[in-house]
């Protein structure tokens, strides 16, 4: 089976800070030159770093320990020890972070988080000798060790972000409609289980406005028991802005599949279940299609008036321009939802701004969004040769 890596349980350590030295100055003529053990360096600490162009977790299933230098140790001659590297981690948006052992969540990257975390900061470096000196101390042979770093087990979980999830039991045409809307171009078969891991595609709206839509592996009846390949994917539209019920028309049990995906739902997660969504019935192309689509629409009628039924056949274009409105609708709706809201759902039509995450653009590593220091990109280490003009040749003169 494919493997998604969508959680990872990894150690994290930050550096421990280097040891003070004690140290005494000895020079010709410079008797009793007094300590000069210089300060150990910081541990380098363990940061978190959100990276737009990244979609799994695939970099921390292979390393599972992430360490950050230690700090140097500080020399004689009042040198202080050099700071440890910090140890920096990269992960792709939504994601979640939790203790190993307890599950209790330390921190989540849902969208609007700055995308930057210092998450265990490293020990601080032991002072040299130089600190302990005074009128009853002239020569002190103290010097402290330099502070432990902190490890943590952590879990760390994918929430793909996504506007619209797509549900349906297998073969129905999630991955067709996915393919219709977005630039994605997922794996279309005749065979149920064709999509194995998330597919995620950009809607553009308009120049301004994308609708990010997640198009997850077909669910079967029982699922939440684990058959077919389970429920575990349901968690990757759990923060969308609605649902689109995907309903195949050439299923003989086309009637029962809403109430049955819905109950799938229900097992995995009431907040799930009650999201805003649509009922899409598709392949409206073949015979006997349209009487089945009114026996649906019926059937909608009298149990769930209120929501909105579609009928599609992604083959032949039909009835596509709805759903795409509704789609827009859907996210409009619980933007405005959320407007005025400190909420961490994610939802609204997304700005194309610079902290858009665009999945084919993204490019963290360009020249152009790297800081440049302020006056204009000169190195600060980048000095000119100091030369002392007081000083005057003194030669002897013959
Ligand atoms: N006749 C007809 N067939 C369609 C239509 N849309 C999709 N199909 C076919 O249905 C089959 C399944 O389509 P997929 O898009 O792979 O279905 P899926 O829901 O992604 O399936 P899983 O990935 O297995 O969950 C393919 O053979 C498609 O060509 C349609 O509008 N009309
Ligand atoms: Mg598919």
């Amino acid at each position: 089976m494919v493997k998604f890596a969508d959680e990872a349980l990894i150690t994290v350590v930050s550096g421990k800070g280097g040891n003070g030295c004690v140290a005494f100055r000895r020079e010709k003529y410079i008797p009793n030159g007094g300590p000069s053990g210089g300060d150990g360096g910081r541990g380098g600490d363990v940061i978190f770093e959100v990276r737009q162009n990244m979609r799994t977790l695939a970099n921390l299933r292979y390393r599972q320990t992430f360490k950050a230098k230690s700090g140097g140790d500080g020399e004689g001659n009042k040198r202080f020890g050099k700071d440890g590297e910090d140890c920096v981690i990269a992960l792709p948006p939504g994601c979640l972070i939790r203790d190993a052992d307890s599950g209790e969540i330390i921190h989540d990257f849902g969208l609007g988080d700055e995308g930057r975390l210092v998450f265990l900061k490293g020990g601080n470096g032991g002072w040299g000798n130089v600190h302990f000196k005074g009128p009853a101390n002239q020569a002190p042979r103290t010097a402290l060790p330099g502070q432990p770093g902190e490890s943590r087990k952590l879990r760390v979980e994918l929430n793909i972000i996504a506007d619209i999830g797509f549900v349906g039991f297998p073969n129905a045409g999630k991955s067709s409609l996915l393919d219709f809307f977005t630039n994605a171009r997922p794996k279309i078969a005749p065979y149920p289980f064709t999509t194995k891991i998330p597919n995620l595609g950009v809607l553009r709206v308009d120049e301004e406005q994308d609708i990010i839509l997640a198009d997850i592996p077909g669910i079967i009846e029982g699922a939440s028991e684990g058959l077919g390949l389970g429920i575990r994917f349901l968690k990757h539209i759990s923060r969308s802005a609605g649902l689109a019920f995907m309903i195949d028309l050439s299923d003989d049990d086309f009637l029962n599949s809403y109430r049955k995906l819905q109950g799938e739902l229900e097992n995995f997660s009431a907040d799930l279940a009650e999201k805003d969504r649509v009922v899409i019935a598709n392949k409206l192309d073949l015979p006997g299609a349209e009487e089945r689509f009114s026996e649906l629409k019926d059937l909608f009628a009298r149990e769930c008036p209120d929501l909105k039924v579609y009928g599609i056949s992604v083959h032949n274009r039909w009835g596509l321009e709805a759903v795409r409105d509704a789609f827009i609708d859907m996210v409009n709706g619980m933007a405005a939802d959320n407007a005025g809201e400190d909420s961490s759902a994610i939802g609204g039509i997304r700005n194309q701004g610079p902290d858009t995450p665009d999945f084919m653009l993204a490019d963290l590593d360009a020249e152009e969004s790297r800081n440049l220091p302020p006056d204009g990109g000169r190195d600060p280490d980048d000095f000119g040769a100091t030369v002392s003009i007081n000083r005057k040749k003194r030669g002897r003169r013959k």
